[in-house]
């Protein structure tokens, strides 16, 4: 069994490939749900929704979060109410978000009905959200203002100097049901290459999450989000400085520290593997660049090979 902590779209591509490597069956993802918000009095789980839509195969292509063959009926005519229409919300993407939240209101909690909906696309990867607890992404800003994850992401695109990035209710919440138990049951815990500050951070600052890693029997295996000092996609590189880590993929290892047992760079950071290494942490440098499926299946065999088979 294979536990990947996950957050959005490069956990989404990651797992897309392994699932080409193991069945879907033998792998949980534990998933970030700080970036989630209520808009329209509707609960939105991007990351939860952008895995379930990669998996299931009705993923946006270009836009690679949201529903292929889209339609925005909806959202065109919400303008008319003033919406101000910078968090786009497709028709088909709506009738998820209408779902969620008419089983969160009947007291569903969240992974049971995440639960429902991965089954209902037809995904056989177990999704679980971290947490059944509201756990939110705070932005500050260096101007002064607390801003939503989404709102820093997507409205706001980034621009804002961010002081320090804060993660509302993580200390009161409980990992969701079964979260621990596949971790601990893991034969190999899988840290997909999502964003580390506002993706893998939310996951294991939910009291218990660091220490069941720790505790797993199962050897750690992290994928660089970061190539050639880049980000391949999202804002990494403007929240790790906040964090005092480098940009780089030996920088996020170091940053992860003692919770990986290895780590996989990009051919284009080969250099990085002797410092990753020296640090005690095995490495190596392999094609992480995941448009092609193949490469994202090939990617997955190396973490299974560099973890020493799993089982
Ligand atoms: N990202 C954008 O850049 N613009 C959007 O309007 C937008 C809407 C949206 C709606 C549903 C959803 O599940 C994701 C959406 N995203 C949008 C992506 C989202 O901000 C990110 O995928 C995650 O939050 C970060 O992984």
């Amino acid at each position: 069994m294979y536990a990947v902590l996950a957050g959005g779209v490069g956990a989404a591509r990651f797992l897309r490939g392994l699932t080409a490597a193991v069945p879907g069956e033998e792998i949980v993802a534990v998933v970030n749900v700080g970036d989630d918000l209520t808009l329209h009095g509707l609960r939105i789980c991007p990351d939860l929704d952008s895995i379930t839509y990669w998996l299931a195969g009705v993923v946006h292509p270009e836009q690679q979060w949201g529903r292929a063959d889209e339609r925005h009926t909806v959202a065109d005519e919400l303008r008319r109410f003033g919406d101000p229409g910078w968090f786009t919300l497709g028709d088909r993407d709506l009738a998820t978000h209408l779902h969620r939240t008419a089983r969160l209101r009947e007291g569903a909690p969240l992974s049971v009905v995440t639960d429902e909906i991965r089954r209902a696309f037809g995904v056989s990867t177990r999704l679980l959200p971290v947490t059944d607890d509201p756990v939110e992404t705070r932005i500050h800003t260096s101007d002064g203002r607390d801003l939503h994850f989404q709102e820093y992401w997507v409205r706001e695109r980034a621009r804002p100097q961010v002081a320090e990035i804060a993660f509302a209710g993580a200390a009161d919440a409980e990992p969701a049901p079964g979260v621990v138990e596949a971790i601990l049951d893991a034969d190999v815990v899988l840290v997909a290459p999502s964003n580390p500050v506002v993706s893998i951070d939310p996951i294991l600052r939910v009291p218990g999450l660091r220490a069941a890693v720790h505790q797993s029997p199962a050897p750690v295996v992290g994928v660089s989000p970061i190539v050639g000092g880049r980000v391949v996609r999202g804002m990494a590189h403007r929240l790790l400085p906040a964090v005092g880590a480098e940009v780089s993929a030996a920088g996020v290892a170091a940053y992860y520290g003692d919770l990986l047992d290895a780590w996989v760079v990009d051919d284009r950071d080969r250099d990085a593997v002797a410092t990753v290494e020296a640090t005690g942490v095995r490495a190596v440098a392999t094609d992480t660049m995941m448009d092609d499926p193949e490469v994202a299946a090939a990617l997955a065999r190396t973490c299974l090979a560099l973890a020493g088979g799993g089982s």
